[in-house]
Parts: structure tokens; sequence; C-alpha cells
């Protein structure tokens, strides 16, 4: 017994299936001798329902066994090696971070002008090193949907909750957006 136990656990598939489903096969095969060495068979009322019983209880058990092994979802495996369908699941929108800093000599401009994320809680981690004060603004058709505090030779963070499409990143002060401190921050 110990070996079976083994093999179940280290061959985890479709073994379920095969052994309940080659139960199934013994026990039609041993009906089918006492059916045919003995023509009362099974006799009484009681043994007929206990043979019907067995009979229903192993073609349960097969058909439960093949639904289990051949319905195994496919991101379950992917997961387990660490594939990339191991992101969150739907309804949970993973967000992501993207990190952006303002020019560390003092110029009006970020260090990139175009972001991207993915749709959900977007964290900007915003770094400005220069004395000047910035922030990271957001914005989408002239509205603004979230900012960063407005700092100077500090780091700062700041989470907006985002849907797919294309934003606008500026700095909202003074005239640093007009100067050129913006950008394009798409989300997907
Ligand atoms: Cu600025």
């Amino acid at each position: 017994m110990p070996t079976a136990v083994l093999v179940l656990a280290s061959a985890p598939s479709k073994l379920p299936f095969y052994l309940v489903g080659g139960g199934l096969a013994a026990w039609a095969v041993i009906l089918a001798a006492i059916g045919l060495s003995r023509p009362g068979f099974p006799g009484t009322r009681g043994r007929a329902r206990a043979v019907m019983g067995v009979s229903a209880l192993l073609v349960a058990g097969t058909v439960g066994a093949a639904i289990a092994t051949a319905s195994k979802p496919k991101h379950e495996a992917a997961a387990a090696k660490g594939g990339p369908a191991a992101a969150p699941a739907k309804g949970a929108p993973a967000g992501s971070t993207v990190k952006l800093a303002a020019d560390p000599g003092g110029q009006l401009r970020y260090d990139t002008k175009s972001l991207t994320a993915k749709a959900g809680t977007v964290t900007i981690d915003f770094t400005n090193q220069s004395p000047i004060t910035h922030n990271v603004t957001i914005e989408a058709a002239g509205k603004t949907i979230g900012a960063t505090k407005t700092i100077a030779s500090a780091v700062t963070t700041a989470s907006v909750a985002l849907k797919p499409g294309t934003y606008t990143f500026f700095c909202s002060v003074d005239a640093h957006r007009a100067a050129g401190m913006l950008g394009t921050l798409k989300v997907s």
C-alpha cells in the first residue's frame, strides 16, 4: 500500500481516474461472472439494491475523477510553473508602479516624457532632488485625477486609480507645465 500512496502523491493528474475507472471495469467483470454462473443472481431485492448502489457509486466516481483530472484550470498549472498566467484573478486589477524624477539640476523637466502603467491602482514614485518645488499631477481630458505632494529635495509617493486610457502627467507649480514639465502616461 505505501507504494500506491507514493504513486498517487507523485503522479497526481490522471491517476484517480485510472484507479476508479479500473475499479469499475473490474466490478463489471465480477458481476458478469457471477451472473453467468448463478442464474438467480442477484436473488433478493436487498442484494439487487446493493449491486445497483455499488455500480452507481463506481460510475459516479469514474465520472467525477474524469472531470476532476480533465478540467484542472490551465492557469493553475501555469502558476505552479511560475508562468505568465500567475497574475491576479479577474476583478482585482493589478495596477503598477511608475517611477519619475524631476531634473536634478533644477531644469523644468522630468527624466522622461512617456510612462506606461497597468490599469488599477497606479503608484507614482516621484523623486525631486532639486531645490525647486515640483509635483506630478495626472490629468485626463483637462480634468485632474490625482497628484503627488509638491516637494523639493525629497521623494514622495501617490496612488491613483486609473482606467485604461491616455493621460497627461505634468507639474502644476507655476508655469512649469508650459516650460515643458509634462509627458504622456499610457494605461492599459
Ligand atoms: Cu515643477
